[in-house]
């Protein structure tokens, strides 16, 4: 299946995942579309090579796997959109990055998906995301994040409030 064929409903997915516009998404989609020669919706070694060589005309053939396999994250030899989206965003949209790592932090500690978490589970990542950040500071923002002490933090609009 062609990226060309993601439904909306994919495309809004990919959005939010990545914290980008849908418009933005469809960017990455005919990119990806352009590289992805055969429209397998998966890109090959082979069209990888095709894509970095026209860039790259001297890449060696070991410098072509080894980029390659930093995208492959699964390591099934292919790399698939979501895959691509994961090396690509952080590179092309640095301004986010931080949003989106933060966002899939917390996501990775929200087990049932509820979009919320605990205060103390707010407090292991902001110590491990915000070094410089004191206790006082920490016990400050999340104060700010959960003003009536109900122990649980909708996390979305606590990273809105601190990467607006
Ligand atoms: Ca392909
Ligand atoms: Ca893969």
């Amino acid at each position: 299946m062609s990226v060309q064929d993601f439904t909306d409903e994919e495309v809004r997915n990919f959005a939010k995942k990545y914290v980008l516009s849908v418009e933005r998404v469809r960017e990455y989609i005919d990119t990806f579309g352009i590289i992805d020669e055969d429209k397998s919706g998966k890109i090959t070694t082979d069209e990888f090579r095709n894509m970095v060589t026209t860039h790259i005309p001297n890449a060696s053939q070991s410098e072509v796997v080894a980029l390659l396999s930093d995208l492959d994250e699964n390591d099934d030899g292919e790399v698939d959109f979501d895959e691509f989206l994961k090396i690509i965003v952080p590179v092309n949209e640095g301004k986010v990055t931080n949003r989106a790592k933060l966002i899939g932090a917390f996501r990775s500690l929200d087990r049932n998906k509820t979009g919320l978490i605990s205060t103390s589970e707010l407090q292991d990542i902001l110590k491990h995301f915000a070094k410089k950040l004191d206790r006082k500071d920490r016990k400050k923002l999340i104060h700010a994040a959960d003003p009536d002490e109900c122990g649980e933090i909708d996390y979305i609009s606590f990273i809105d409030l601190i990467v607006p």
